[in-house]
């Protein structure tokens, strides 16, 4: 569904507005949450922009990161909850599920979804990031898009694109991008915090992770691992490696690359990355998890050699067909 009048109506009703992401949040979760957050206060709202995760380092630049709440009030009562970049109330936190008096259950996503546990979508397939979903919204809404709202959907952009390298990059891309630098994004300050700002500690992560690369499948497969004793040993967060994935798909001839990462508690995350012809989403979606068709991810309740053993075999048979 993508009526943008009918869900600015919705809105229009609503004074409280708790604004959440899926924890674990990337660039278009918190640029999309932080924007939708700018456009309902000049709406007259009240909202609360919440995630249950710290924002990453690389995104503390964004304007209103530092008004972006960790815990929700208990007592408190709203008139709607939109998650954005995400569908599901599990994805958000137990918190967030476990609210008492939730209001309107709404999503704002660009996800192709089958699973939205929402009262109200605003699911917009066509769109590059939810960041743009938002955009879209607040034009319906007749709102300005101003310096700080265009940083933090430009910031949603180059995160869903991969600095507008990704298949999901098109001309309308640019046109969005080159209206949002317009309205007062710079690239560069972007770029230079998400990309040439990282802690020295992921380096010395992925130089452990690297040395973990494994080909195999006739050389269309190829994986990395992190392991808590890496992270231990670098003093890492496990959050600098959530790109690693793409450093085994960049090689020649790999069209499946996965990232494992055991994490503790018996569960291994795995990071999905294909190049031209295989649907990791479905693979993901296969197993519990969910994403797009090139950038996908689930988590393997399994030690780590039985995990890779279950992503191998059906990336085996995504690859034979
Ligand atoms: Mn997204």
């Amino acid at each position: 569904m993508e009526d943008y009048a009918a869900f600015l109506e919705r809105l229009r009703d609503s004074q409280r507005v708790l604004v959440a992401s899926h924890y674990s949040p990337d660039g278009d979760g918190i640029g999309s949450t932080l924007a939708l957050g700018f456009m309902l206060e000049r709406l007259g709202k009240s909202p609360v922009m919440y995630n249950r995760d710290s924002i990453p380092d690389n995104l503390r630049f964004l304007p209103g990161a530092e008004r972006l709440v960790r815990s929700i009030d208990p007592n408190e009562s709203f008139d709607m909850a939109i998650m954005v970049d995400c569908a599901q109330p599990s994805r958000v936190s137990d918190e967030f599920a476990a609210r008492k008096n939730p209001g309107v259950l709404a999503c704002i996503d660009h996800h192709v979804l089958e699973n939205a546990e929402a009262e109200l979508l605003l699911l917009d397939p066509t769109a590059a990031s939810a960041g743009e979903v938002v955009m879209r919204l607040m034009k319906s809404a007749g709102l300005v898009i101003d310096a700080a709202v265009a940083k933090c959907i430009y910031t949603t952009l180059v995160v869903d694109t991969g600095f507008f390298k990704y298949s999901s990059t098109n001309a309308h891309v640019f046109e969005l991008a080159a209206e949002l630098v317009g309205n007062g994004a710079q690239p560069w300050e972007v770029a230079k915090y998400m990309e040439e700002s990282y802690p020295a500690s992921r380096m010395k992560l992925l130089a452990r992770s690297l040395a973990t690369l494994d080909i195999s499948l006739g050389g269309r497969y190829a994986t990395m691992e992190v392991t808590e004793e890496m992270l231990l040993a670098t003093g890492a967060t496990i959050e600098v490696s959530d790109e690693f994935a793409t450093y085994p798909r960049s090689i020649a001839g790999v069209e499946v690359a996965a990232l494992f990462r055991d994490i503790g508690d018996g569960v291994v995350k795995v990071s999905l990355r294909s190049k031209d012809i295989v649907d990791v989403a479905a693979i993901a979606r296969s197993m519990g998890g969910g994403g797009h068709m090139r950038a996908a991810g689930l988590r393997v309740r399994a030690p780590l050699a039985e995990a890779k053993e279950r992503i191998r075999a059906a990336v085996e048979s995504a690859l034979g067909s």
